[in-house]
């Protein structure tokens, strides 16, 4: 069964935020040189692959995910010679690389949109611009991801053009075949270097099938661009034409994607997208909304695993990445800090699909420690700041939205030792340090051989060398509050207890069978079953054999 499985099922995935991993030139923003020099490390943790965020030219509206060349690297992060070597010593290694891929819209710097503005062919019709009627309305009631309405005007051209996320990011017009074949030559640009795939970002939102009105709500004409069958034509055109001649991976950012619209993207006879990320389960304590928040529930979290586990044949599984908050501090507890970290590598080492861990992740990076607006960066917290100020929100709940929901979050330097600047950068890094870094960083943890990192060593082996944890089927056992037990496969039994106070076994007993089994991990160094189950403590039960 493991023999026939695809590379990109049985490795770890490491994702690398460039600007945060790795600062080898001092100016204070990560770079290329940087990863290069940190590859054995990350070849020691077990990445299979690394998935790097942007490195193209950009100005940065949206740290990268605003491009203005898809065909050169950012100087900041070094040269194309760099990016070569990357590829290379990272082959050397055995690790693949899969670059970012965001195709639904440009920067604004882009010269296709410098051309478009200014109506130069062929260039005219690569945006989405629509006139203003003679009352100056916009020309539909979308709105953006990052708040307020989707159309900017433009003066140069005198036309709206529509942006779903920042202003500097105009979307690209996929009714017009040119942009497809642009596609098709940046894939091939790529993949010719010797890349292994893509992320795609966004990438269920390309089409946009009518600029009709969208129905109330919160993100405002989704019904018109989100999932169109347009989409699915266009994947699967990217495919037949360009990603199966070089075997290529690729993994979607379905940003509102529900279970039916996954299994069309995913569907093999379809031949669109090798996997999908879903957020659904990162979102148990939220309502409607990120900066809504409600009471986290182990059995809630349970029901949403459970749903995608068992409705597709092979997830992404994600708890963290540039975009979310850290997970120890997300599900976890920093009162109980190592025991929930760990806990959290067990939950998804033991979920069935390819793991995707973010830069920082292994060593329980946490949450951002903001003490005021001027530490944030993040593009969307600053829109979100004017929008709440426009509204009269006071500053104190607008402090409290903006920091619990930050995409700074996770995007402050890697934590390498307890030295200046965490041994990050000598010089003066673009976003704070953590004030944590002098006890959560790499070389402590290296040092420490029960330290979270070298649980995540364990847990990314385990994973690979036991079949049932690979492949075998997904099954709910028991869940309340804050307890969760799941099955895979027949001999894989796992329990988990999101609470930062001890549970009774007792109702489990009639559930479960403890006999002939035995311990393969638990985060606690528990050698055998009792009643009761320690706080954050997480056990991984297998049968023994017949
Ligand atoms: O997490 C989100 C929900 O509030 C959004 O921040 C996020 O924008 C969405 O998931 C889409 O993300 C991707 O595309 C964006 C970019 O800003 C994100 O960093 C990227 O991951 C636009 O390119
Ligand atoms: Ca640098």
């Amino acid at each position: 069964m493991k023999e026939t499985l695809k590379w990109w099922q049985t490795r770890l995935i490491y994702q690398i935020y460039p600007r945060s991993f790795m600062d080898s030139n001092n100016d204070g923003i990560g770079d290329i040189p940087g990863i290069i020099s940190k590859l054995d490390i990350l070849k020691s943790l077990g990445a299979g692959a690394i998935w790097l965020s942007p490195v193209y030219v950009s100005p940065d509206a949206d740290n990268g995910y605003d491009i203005a060349d898809y065909h050169q690297i950012d100087k900041r992060y070094g040269t194309m010679a760099d990016m070569e070597a990357l590829i290379q010593e990272a082959a050397k290694r055995d690790i693949k690389i899969i670059m970012d891929l965001v195709i639904n819209h440009t920067s604004s710097e882009h010269e296709w949109f410098q051309k478009s503005r200014k109506r130069i062919e062929p260039y005219t019709d690569y945006y989405i611009w629509k006139p203003s009627d003679e009352k100056g309305r916009l020309p539909n009631n979308w709105t953006s991801a990052f708040q307020g309405s989707a159309w900017e005007f433009d003066d140069e051209r005198g036309e709206y053009y529509l942006h779903l996320f920042d202003k500097r990011q105009p979307d690209l017009n996929y009714h017009n075949p040119l942009i497809i074949e642009e596609i098709k030559n940046v894939l091939r640009f790529w993949l010719d270097k010797g890349i292994a795939g893509f992320r795609c970002d966004v990438i269920n939102l390309i089409y946009k099938t009518s600029l009709e009105d969208g129905k109330p709500g919160f993100l405002r004409g989704a019904e018109w661009y989100a999932n169109q069958e347009g989409c699915h034509r266009i994947l699967q055109e990217l495919r037949r034409d360009v990603l199966d001649s070089y075997d290529a991976f690729t993994v979607g950012e379905t940003f509102m994607a529900n279970l039916e619209d996954a299994k069309a993207f995913c569907n093999k006879e379809r031949a669109e997208l090798d996997m999908v990320f879903n957020f659904d389960h990162l979102q148990v304590d939220r309502l409607i909304v990120k900066y809504i928040a409600t009471k986290f529930r182990a059995r809630k979290l349970l029901a949403i695993l459970a749903k995608w586990q068992n409705g597709l044949d092979w997830n992404a599984v994600v708890l963290e990445n540039h975009d979310q908050p850290r997970i120890v501090s997300h599900y976890g507890s920093m009162q109980d800090w190592e025991k929930s970290a760990k806990l959290l590598a067990i939950l998804q080492f033991t979920l069935r699909g390819t793991p995707f861990v973010y830069q920082g992740q292994e060593i329980g990076m946490s949450n951002f420690d903001f003490t005021d607006m001027s530490n944030i960066n993040d593009v969307e917290s600053l829109n979100m700041e004017s929008l709440l100020k426009k509204y009269h929100i006071p500053a104190r709940l607008r402090w409290k939205i903006i920091t619990d929901a930050s995409r700074d979050n996770a995007r402050t330097p890697l934590q390498w030792n307890d030295g200046r600047n965490a041994g990050w950068t000598k010089g003066s890094p673009w976003l704070k340090i953590n004030s944590n870094y002098t006890q959560i960083n790499y070389k402590n943890e290296i040092d420490d051989a029960d330290s979270v990192f070298h649980f995540y060593q364990k847990m990314i082996r385990l994973r690979e060398d036991d079949e049932d944890l690979l492949l075998g089927d997904f099954n709910s056992v028991y869940s309340d509050k804050s307890l969760m037990v799941y099955k895979r496969g027949k001999s894989i039994t796992v329990l988990l207890n999101f609470s930062g106070k001890p549970a009774k076994l007792k109702l489990l007993e009639p559930l479960l069978n403890f006999e002939n089994t035995q311990i393969i991990v638990s985060n606690t160094g528990r050698l055998s079953m009792a009643t009761e189950i320690e706080a954050w403590e997480a056990i991984v039960l297998k049968e023994n054999p017949v």
